[in-house]
């Protein structure tokens, strides 16, 4: 039970990653909070499972990209649990896309997601941090792709390095309010987010093939990583970024 009596907001928690972080929290015993957008269904799961665990839940739809989301969703998850321990900046796109022919729409949608909403979303839970005096724990879910470059993905790997340097940034600002920030850097790991990307056959296997583990990842890899870096057992980690790749990164030969 490392976040026992802790409440945790997450981002884009109706699937993938943002969901099995729900679920590994409230295994560890914390209260949640779950933004979600335009996916109903999912959050229900999400919610289901999180409830049969015990722990207490809500929901705040809101699209991360617009300002107002965060403050709704920081108001409405602290009115509800009460306070605000730990969040966890996950909702995110990757549109795979050609670089030269990438329509400028793309191109600002996924910054605006990825990059201007975990801004908003951080700086609203970190206020409230501040508010109440106790410290805290903000966590991006950054990606190996903050490091290394993809020839579809010219739009995306900027706003992947953004949350990592914002992490770095409010480590910085918020360490003397008790506040640690990192960042989890995800390798490949099979969600939604790359269901079609990796349904070339060609390139699954070169993926798994790059892999010293020999696999893609599971999204409950990546919320284990995010629920150490959550706990106490991390209180002295702060300004870091954790590779959960299967040794992707360091693959050269
Ligand atoms: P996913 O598609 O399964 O989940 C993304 C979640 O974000 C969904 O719940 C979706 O509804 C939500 N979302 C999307 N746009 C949103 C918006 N505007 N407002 C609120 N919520 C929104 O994908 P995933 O793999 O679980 O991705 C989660 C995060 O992990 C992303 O930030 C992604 O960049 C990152 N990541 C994923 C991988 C991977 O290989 N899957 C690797 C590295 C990093
Ligand atoms: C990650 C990384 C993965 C890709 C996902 C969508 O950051 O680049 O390889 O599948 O994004």
């Amino acid at each position: 039970m490392l976040l026992e009596g802790k409440t945790v907001l997450i981002t884009g928690a109706s699937r993938g990653i943002g969901r099995a972080t729900a679920i590994e929290c409230a295994r560890q015993g914390a209260d949640v909070a779950l933004n979600w957008f335009k996916d109903r269904a999912g959050i229900e799961e999400t919610l289901a499972e999180v409830t049969r665990m015990g722990r207490r839940a809500v929901e705040v739809e809101g699209d991360v990209a617009r300002p107002e989301s965060a403050e709704r969703f920081v108001s409405a998850a602290s009115a509800a649990l009460g306070r605000v321990d730990v969040f966890v900046s996950n909702a995110g796109i990757c549109p795979f896309h050609a670089f030269l022919d990438t329509p400028i729409e793309v191109f600002e949608r996924t910054m605006a997601v990825n990059l201007h909403g975990a801004y908003y979303m951080t700086q609203a839970a970190a206020r409230r941090m501040k508010s109440q005096g106790t410290g805290g724990a903000l966590i991006a879910i950054s990606s190996i792709s903050a490091l290394v470059g993809g020839g579809m993905q010219a739009h995306y790997t900027p706003t992947k390095a953004g949350v990592h340097s914002l992490m770095q940034s409010c480590a910085v600002a918020l360490g003397p309010y008790g506040i640690r920030c990192n960042s989890v850097m995800p390798g490949t790991i099979a969600t939604d987010i790359n269901r079609e990307d990796l349904s070339d056959p060609a390139k699954r296997a070169y993926m798994e093939k790059r892999i010293p583990l020999g696999r893609l990842g599971a999204p409950e890899e990546v919320a284990g990583c995010v629920v150490f870096l959550a706990s106490d057992l991390a209180r002295y980690v702060t300004g870091a970024s954790v590779l959960v790749d299967g040794g992707l990164f360091v693959n050269l030969q």
